[in-house]
């Protein structure tokens, strides 16, 4: 015969398992978390979290720089061969960027990024030797904080995507009755000189030396940078949306004795969710780089090639990217995110002669701890 204690412990036990299952359907708001409760991978700093969640993340970025632009036209190697001994004809910029984003509390995100950087330029000589120079290394670290500055129309006053997607989920119950919500979080991140700017490779002019390699071959800015910016993101049922205002601002002149030109990007997109695990997006970026100050005393001040030349450094872009997110709906990888993102640009407008920009494209997974 069952004694009492017996009989209440069991039901000890059958309440905490009700407990659980109860705090397993409420718990993960990544269940309820719309695909589209973050931006397309390309972007950095779009969304924040609640208290107490740890975020990882690893992108893959490539540009494909092919063909060469001076000013807004597309330009032959020859005419650059006119002017200089050396054209580059084409460059492949790989980044593998690791980062993790951490909440202490509800309005203030942490976060830090670590990039691995590869460069590498194919060149033609005016006797029309071709070579290819090399450089890699750990790019300029990244670390700040993300703070939220204001929202409405959401079920938590602050916590970006887990709030996203408890609003999403629960509007998809209230049908018609849902109300669009929005947030905006600024974006104060800085950037140190971690990346070498003084690497190093053999050219045919270098007689079998390594010289040192010219400005877009260098991995950092060298500069301390100051990375503002502000994020506005909106969603009303399955559709989202946002934008982002960024700039980076070099704050002193590196040892190299030159000071990279700052840049300032505005970018807005919007994106679907088709279902609870799958989004599209399509998005739009401007960015506006100036031109370095000073020189590397050790990049010949004559420059033979165009990348030599600190004058010649900025651009102004337009792309277009298209965009893919998935989100696992359950089980024990529920939240992990994947997505890539890829585009070409619409306008582009160089400093030249230099390479232009063919396409960009970025691949990430996102895997997030409460
Ligand atoms: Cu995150």
């Amino acid at each position: 015969m069952e004694s009492r204690n017996e009989r209440r412990s069991g039901r000890r036990r059958f309440t905490a398992a009700l407990v659980c299952l109860a705090a397993m359907a409420a718990s993960p708001a990544w269940a309820g978390s719309a695909p589209s409760g973050h931006a397309p991978i390309g972007v950095m700093g779009d969304h924040t979290h609640g208290q107490g969640e740890l975020m990882f993340s690893y992108r893959f970025m490539r540009m494909g720089m092919n063909g060469l632009r001076d000013e807004d036209e597309r330009v032959s190697r020859s005419h650059v061969l006119n002017e200089f001994m050396v054209t580059p004809t084409k460059m492949d910029m790989d980044m593998h960027m690791f980062g993790a984003m951490y909440a202490p509390i509800d309005r203030v995100t942490l976060m830090v990024m670590v990039p691995w950087v590869e460069l590498e330029m194919e060149h033609r000589t005016g006797m029309g030797v071709t070579f290819t120079t090399k450089s890699e290394g750990v790019g300029d670290v990244r670390a700040g904080a993300l703070i939220d500055l204001w929202s409405s129309g959401m079920t938590g006053a602050h916590g970006g995507h887990s709030a996203n997607g408890r609003e999403h989920a629960k509007s998809g119950h209230h049908g018609g009755a849902r109300r669009p919500s929005h947030k905006v979080h600024a974006n104060v991140m800085f950037s140190f000189p971690t990346g070498a700017i003084n690497r190093r490779d053999r050219t045919p002019a270098s007689g079998g030396a390594k010289v040192r390699l010219p400005f877009p071959m260098q991995i950092g800015s060298g500069s301390y940078d100051f990375l503002p910016g502000l994020t506005y993101t909106g969603r009303d049922g399955p559709i989202a949306w946002g934008a982002q205002a960024r700039g980076e601002i070099r704050l002193d002149e590196n040892h190299a004795d030159y000071r990279q030109g700052n840049e300032y990007a505005l970018t807005a997109w919007a994106a679907y969710d088709w279902n609870r695990w799958l989004s599209t997006s399509l998005r739009t970026e401007w960015q506006h780089t100036l031109n370095h100050r000073g020189s590397d005393p050790a990049v010949s001040p004559t420059p033979t090639v165009p990348t030599k030349d600190p004058g010649r450094r900025a651009f102004q872009r337009l792309d277009f990217l298209a965009g893919v997110n998935l989100i696992v709906p359950e089980g024990p990888f529920s939240g992990t995110r994947f997505a890539i993102e890829a585009g070409v640009p619409a306008y582009q407008y160089l400093d030249g002669p230099g390479l232009e920009t063919d396409w960009i494209a970025t691949v990430g997974v996102q895997y997030a701890i409460h």
